[in-house]
């Protein structure tokens, strides 16, 4: 992309509405535009970011066996009024009513929508396990929608659903999401710690919150520093494996690591208190078994291998896809902008043109931004009349991870400049060398 040509509508001053870094950042790189107290609209640069979370998301919930599809955002108020939950929402639902009188609502997540479509078209235990998965807008009308993306009114969320014959299979279910979720988030370069956690309107007795640790976080942890040592890595995991699974889960929830909801003072006292932490996290995803709760509100039923309907086995698996843009923000800045991980940024790399109109240079850069591209890169060639300074501004804000300057003085002696926004180092050398170090960079983040 050419920026003469892209809508990156940056901001000088820092908007006074923002109170937590990764708002400030997202507002002023121009990411996002409010349009109502927590209702956003997604421009260009923010909208790339959003698309590349979600496709991560996508493969990893896929390489785990998922399967997508794609439900409303409007609901019908009856199948709520099935399970119960249409008065036990209260106020954080948007209720609508539609020409016809009928009662409607945006819908703030889907377990009575997906436990429907299941009981219309399943009816046998030869049809699970079954885990459906699809990402979409919700909409809950929080009483206090702040910190931009984090914590929104509409906001966009990956739910899965898994349905199981037996309490063990939902089980495996719910460890093989904890252990593809680990996976998701390394890939966007965060370090996302399960913690036990408290179910609250959704139901049931297991679940794990995942929480990405931040000072500006809006709960408070309690952990063992131990669990900050473990990384998931690039080991392959059998997701149809039961003890895979469950060996990954053992690994990374044996050690103490609760939400405020949780946490239990006389257990952290065991932990030596060296390796004590008290701290604030993000949420990101949270995963829940919470057996026939819904199932047998909603008759969804299947015939079991002894020819006897019985209610189906379920739990429910969210990532909070908005809200990782601002985790991902508050994980990874510094006092001049956004430093994206490699996995999610917008643009691959910026190219730097410190003489606009220079016949050498314009050329190089052209040259450079052709060969990035037909190499699948996508370059943000800056390409304006703007002086150094601000170039080199809008490049830290905005938070490409890898930079490349051309100028007259360089190209004299045949180098370019390839500089690091995680450290700020640079390197000079040529043209060809800095397309091949780029894309040697960006080769495991490749599909
Ligand atoms: C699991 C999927 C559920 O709703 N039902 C379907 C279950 N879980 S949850 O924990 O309530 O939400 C899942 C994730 O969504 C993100 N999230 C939000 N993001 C932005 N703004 C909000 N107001 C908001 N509320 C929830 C969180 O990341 C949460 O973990």
């Amino acid at each position: 992309m050419r920026l003469s040509r892209y809508f990156l509508p940056v901001l000088k001053e820092t908007p006074a509405e923002a109170q937590i870094v990764s708002h400030r950042y997202m507002l002023r790189a121009g990411m996002i535009k409010q349009q109502a107290a927590g209702i956003y609209s997604w421009l260009p640069l923010g909208f790339k970011v959003l698309r590349k979370i979600e496709n991560i998301v996508h493969e990893e919930q896929q390489r785990a066996g998922h399967i997508p599809l794609l439900m409303p955002t409007l609901q019908p108020a009856d199948l709520w009024r099935e399970s119960g939950r249409y008065d036990d929402y209260g106020e954080e639902m948007l209720r609508i009513r539609d020409r016809h009188d009928r009662d409607m609502l945006y819908g703030p997540t889907n377990e009575e929508m997906i436990t429907d479509i299941f009981r219309s078209h399943v009816s046998s235990y030869k049809d699970l396990p079954l885990t459906l998965y699809h990402i979409q807008w919700k909409f809950r009308d929080e009483i206090r929608p702040r910190f931009g993306v984090m914590r929104g009114r509409e906001f966009y969320m990956k739910d899965g659903y898994n349905f199981d014959l037996t309490k063990e299979d939902a089980l495996h279910a719910y460890n093989r999401h904890l252990v593809s979720y680990l996976r998701t988030y390394e890939r966007m370069g965060l370090q996302a710690i399960p913690m036990r956690a408290d179910s609250g309107p959704i139901g049931g007795d297991d679940t794990h919150e995942f929480l990405v640790l931040a000072e500006t976080g809006e709960s408070e942890v309690f952990y063992d520093s131990a669990v900050t040592d473990l990384t998931f890595g690039d080991r392959e995991i059998d997701y149809d494996s039961v003890e895979q699974c469950q060996g990954v889960l053992e690994e990374f929830t044996s050690k103490y690591a609760r939400t405020d909801e949780t946490h239990d003072e006389a257990l952290f006292n065991q932990i030596p208190e060296e390796r004590r932490r008290v701290a604030r996290g993000i949420e990101v995803g949270q995963i829940f078994y919470f057996g026939t709760k819904y199932s047998e509100a909603m008759g969804a039923e299947v015939q079991g291998p002894d020819g006897k309907k019985v209610p189906v086995h379920m739990g429910s698996h969210g990532i909070g896809v908005s809200r990782l843009l601002g985790a991902i923000i508050e994980a990874s800045h510094d006092d001049k902008g956004i430093i994206w991980p490699e996995g999610v940024t917008p643009f691959h790399v910026g190219i730097v043109n410190l003489r606009q109109g220079d016949e050498a240079t314009d050329a190089a850069c052209e040259q450079l931004y052709k060969a990035l591209t037909a190499a699948g890169l996508e370059p943000l060639y800056d390409d304006t009349n703007e002086r150094a300074g601000g170039k080199f501004a809008t490049m830290d804000l905005i938070g490409l991870p890898w930079r490349i300057t051309v100028g007259p003085r360089g190209l004299k002696n045949g180098v370019v400049e390839l500089t690091s926004r995680r450290t700020g180092e640079s390197e000079e050398m040529s043209l060809e060398a800095a397309i091949a170090r780029v894309q040697e960079i960006y080769a495991p983040h490749m599909g």
